[in-house]
């Protein structure tokens, strides 16, 4: 099953537009998305996605995501907001994702074993690590390219528990 990961989309429309088309081409089975959509209106460009990842379309709220009331109203109809933190199985896999989380909260979690894949946003910075469990820990890096000028998302592979960070 291949999985995408988007955060900190900060309501850059073509990014948002270019990362949907990669996802469409490449026949991802779900979408999380880690946080910080910030404004409703990006509804008008995720509602691109195939009918089959919008059927598995999940997020997280980022500190960024203050009108909740019409992000749940607009985007909602195609992601299930499901508040702070997500816990879900994908193909047998336990996974968690959360907007913000410290770096030693990370590593504390991902050496628990508690789930096999944890998902992060909020720094900007793609993260693409592999403990030694096999717990896989990923943070898509920021699909705005506000503050690094390199706008990303990533894609995981649940047969292979691995991602790839992909640039927009
Ligand atoms: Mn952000």
């Amino acid at each position: 099953m291949l999985i995408g990961v988007i955060a900190d989309t900060h309501d850059h429309m073509d990014n948002i537009s270019k990362a949907v088309s990669i996802l469409n081409e490449r026949g991802v089975d779900a979408l999380i998305h880690c946080g910080d959509y910030v404004s409703p209106f990006t509804y008008n460009t995720f509602k691109e996605l195939n009918d089959n990842i919008k059927e598995n379309f999940m997020g997280v709220y980022g500190n960024n995501d203050g009108d909740r009331v019409f992000l749940k109203e607009n985007l909602g109809r195609i992601c299930d907001f499901v508040g702070m933190e997500l816990i879900k199985e994908l193909d047998g896999k336990e996974m968690y994702a959360t907007h913000i989380a410290s770096k030693r909260t990370v590593e504390a979690l991902a050496k628990s074993g508690e789930f096999d894949i944890i998902l992060v946003g909020h720094t900007h910075d793609p993260v693409n690590k592999k403990y030694e469990n096999g717990t896989l820990v990923v943070n898509p890096g920021e699909a705005c390219g506000y503050l690094s000028k390199n706008p990303t998302f990533a894609i995981i592979d649940t047969a292979k528990m691995d991602a790839e960070i992909i640039k927009i």
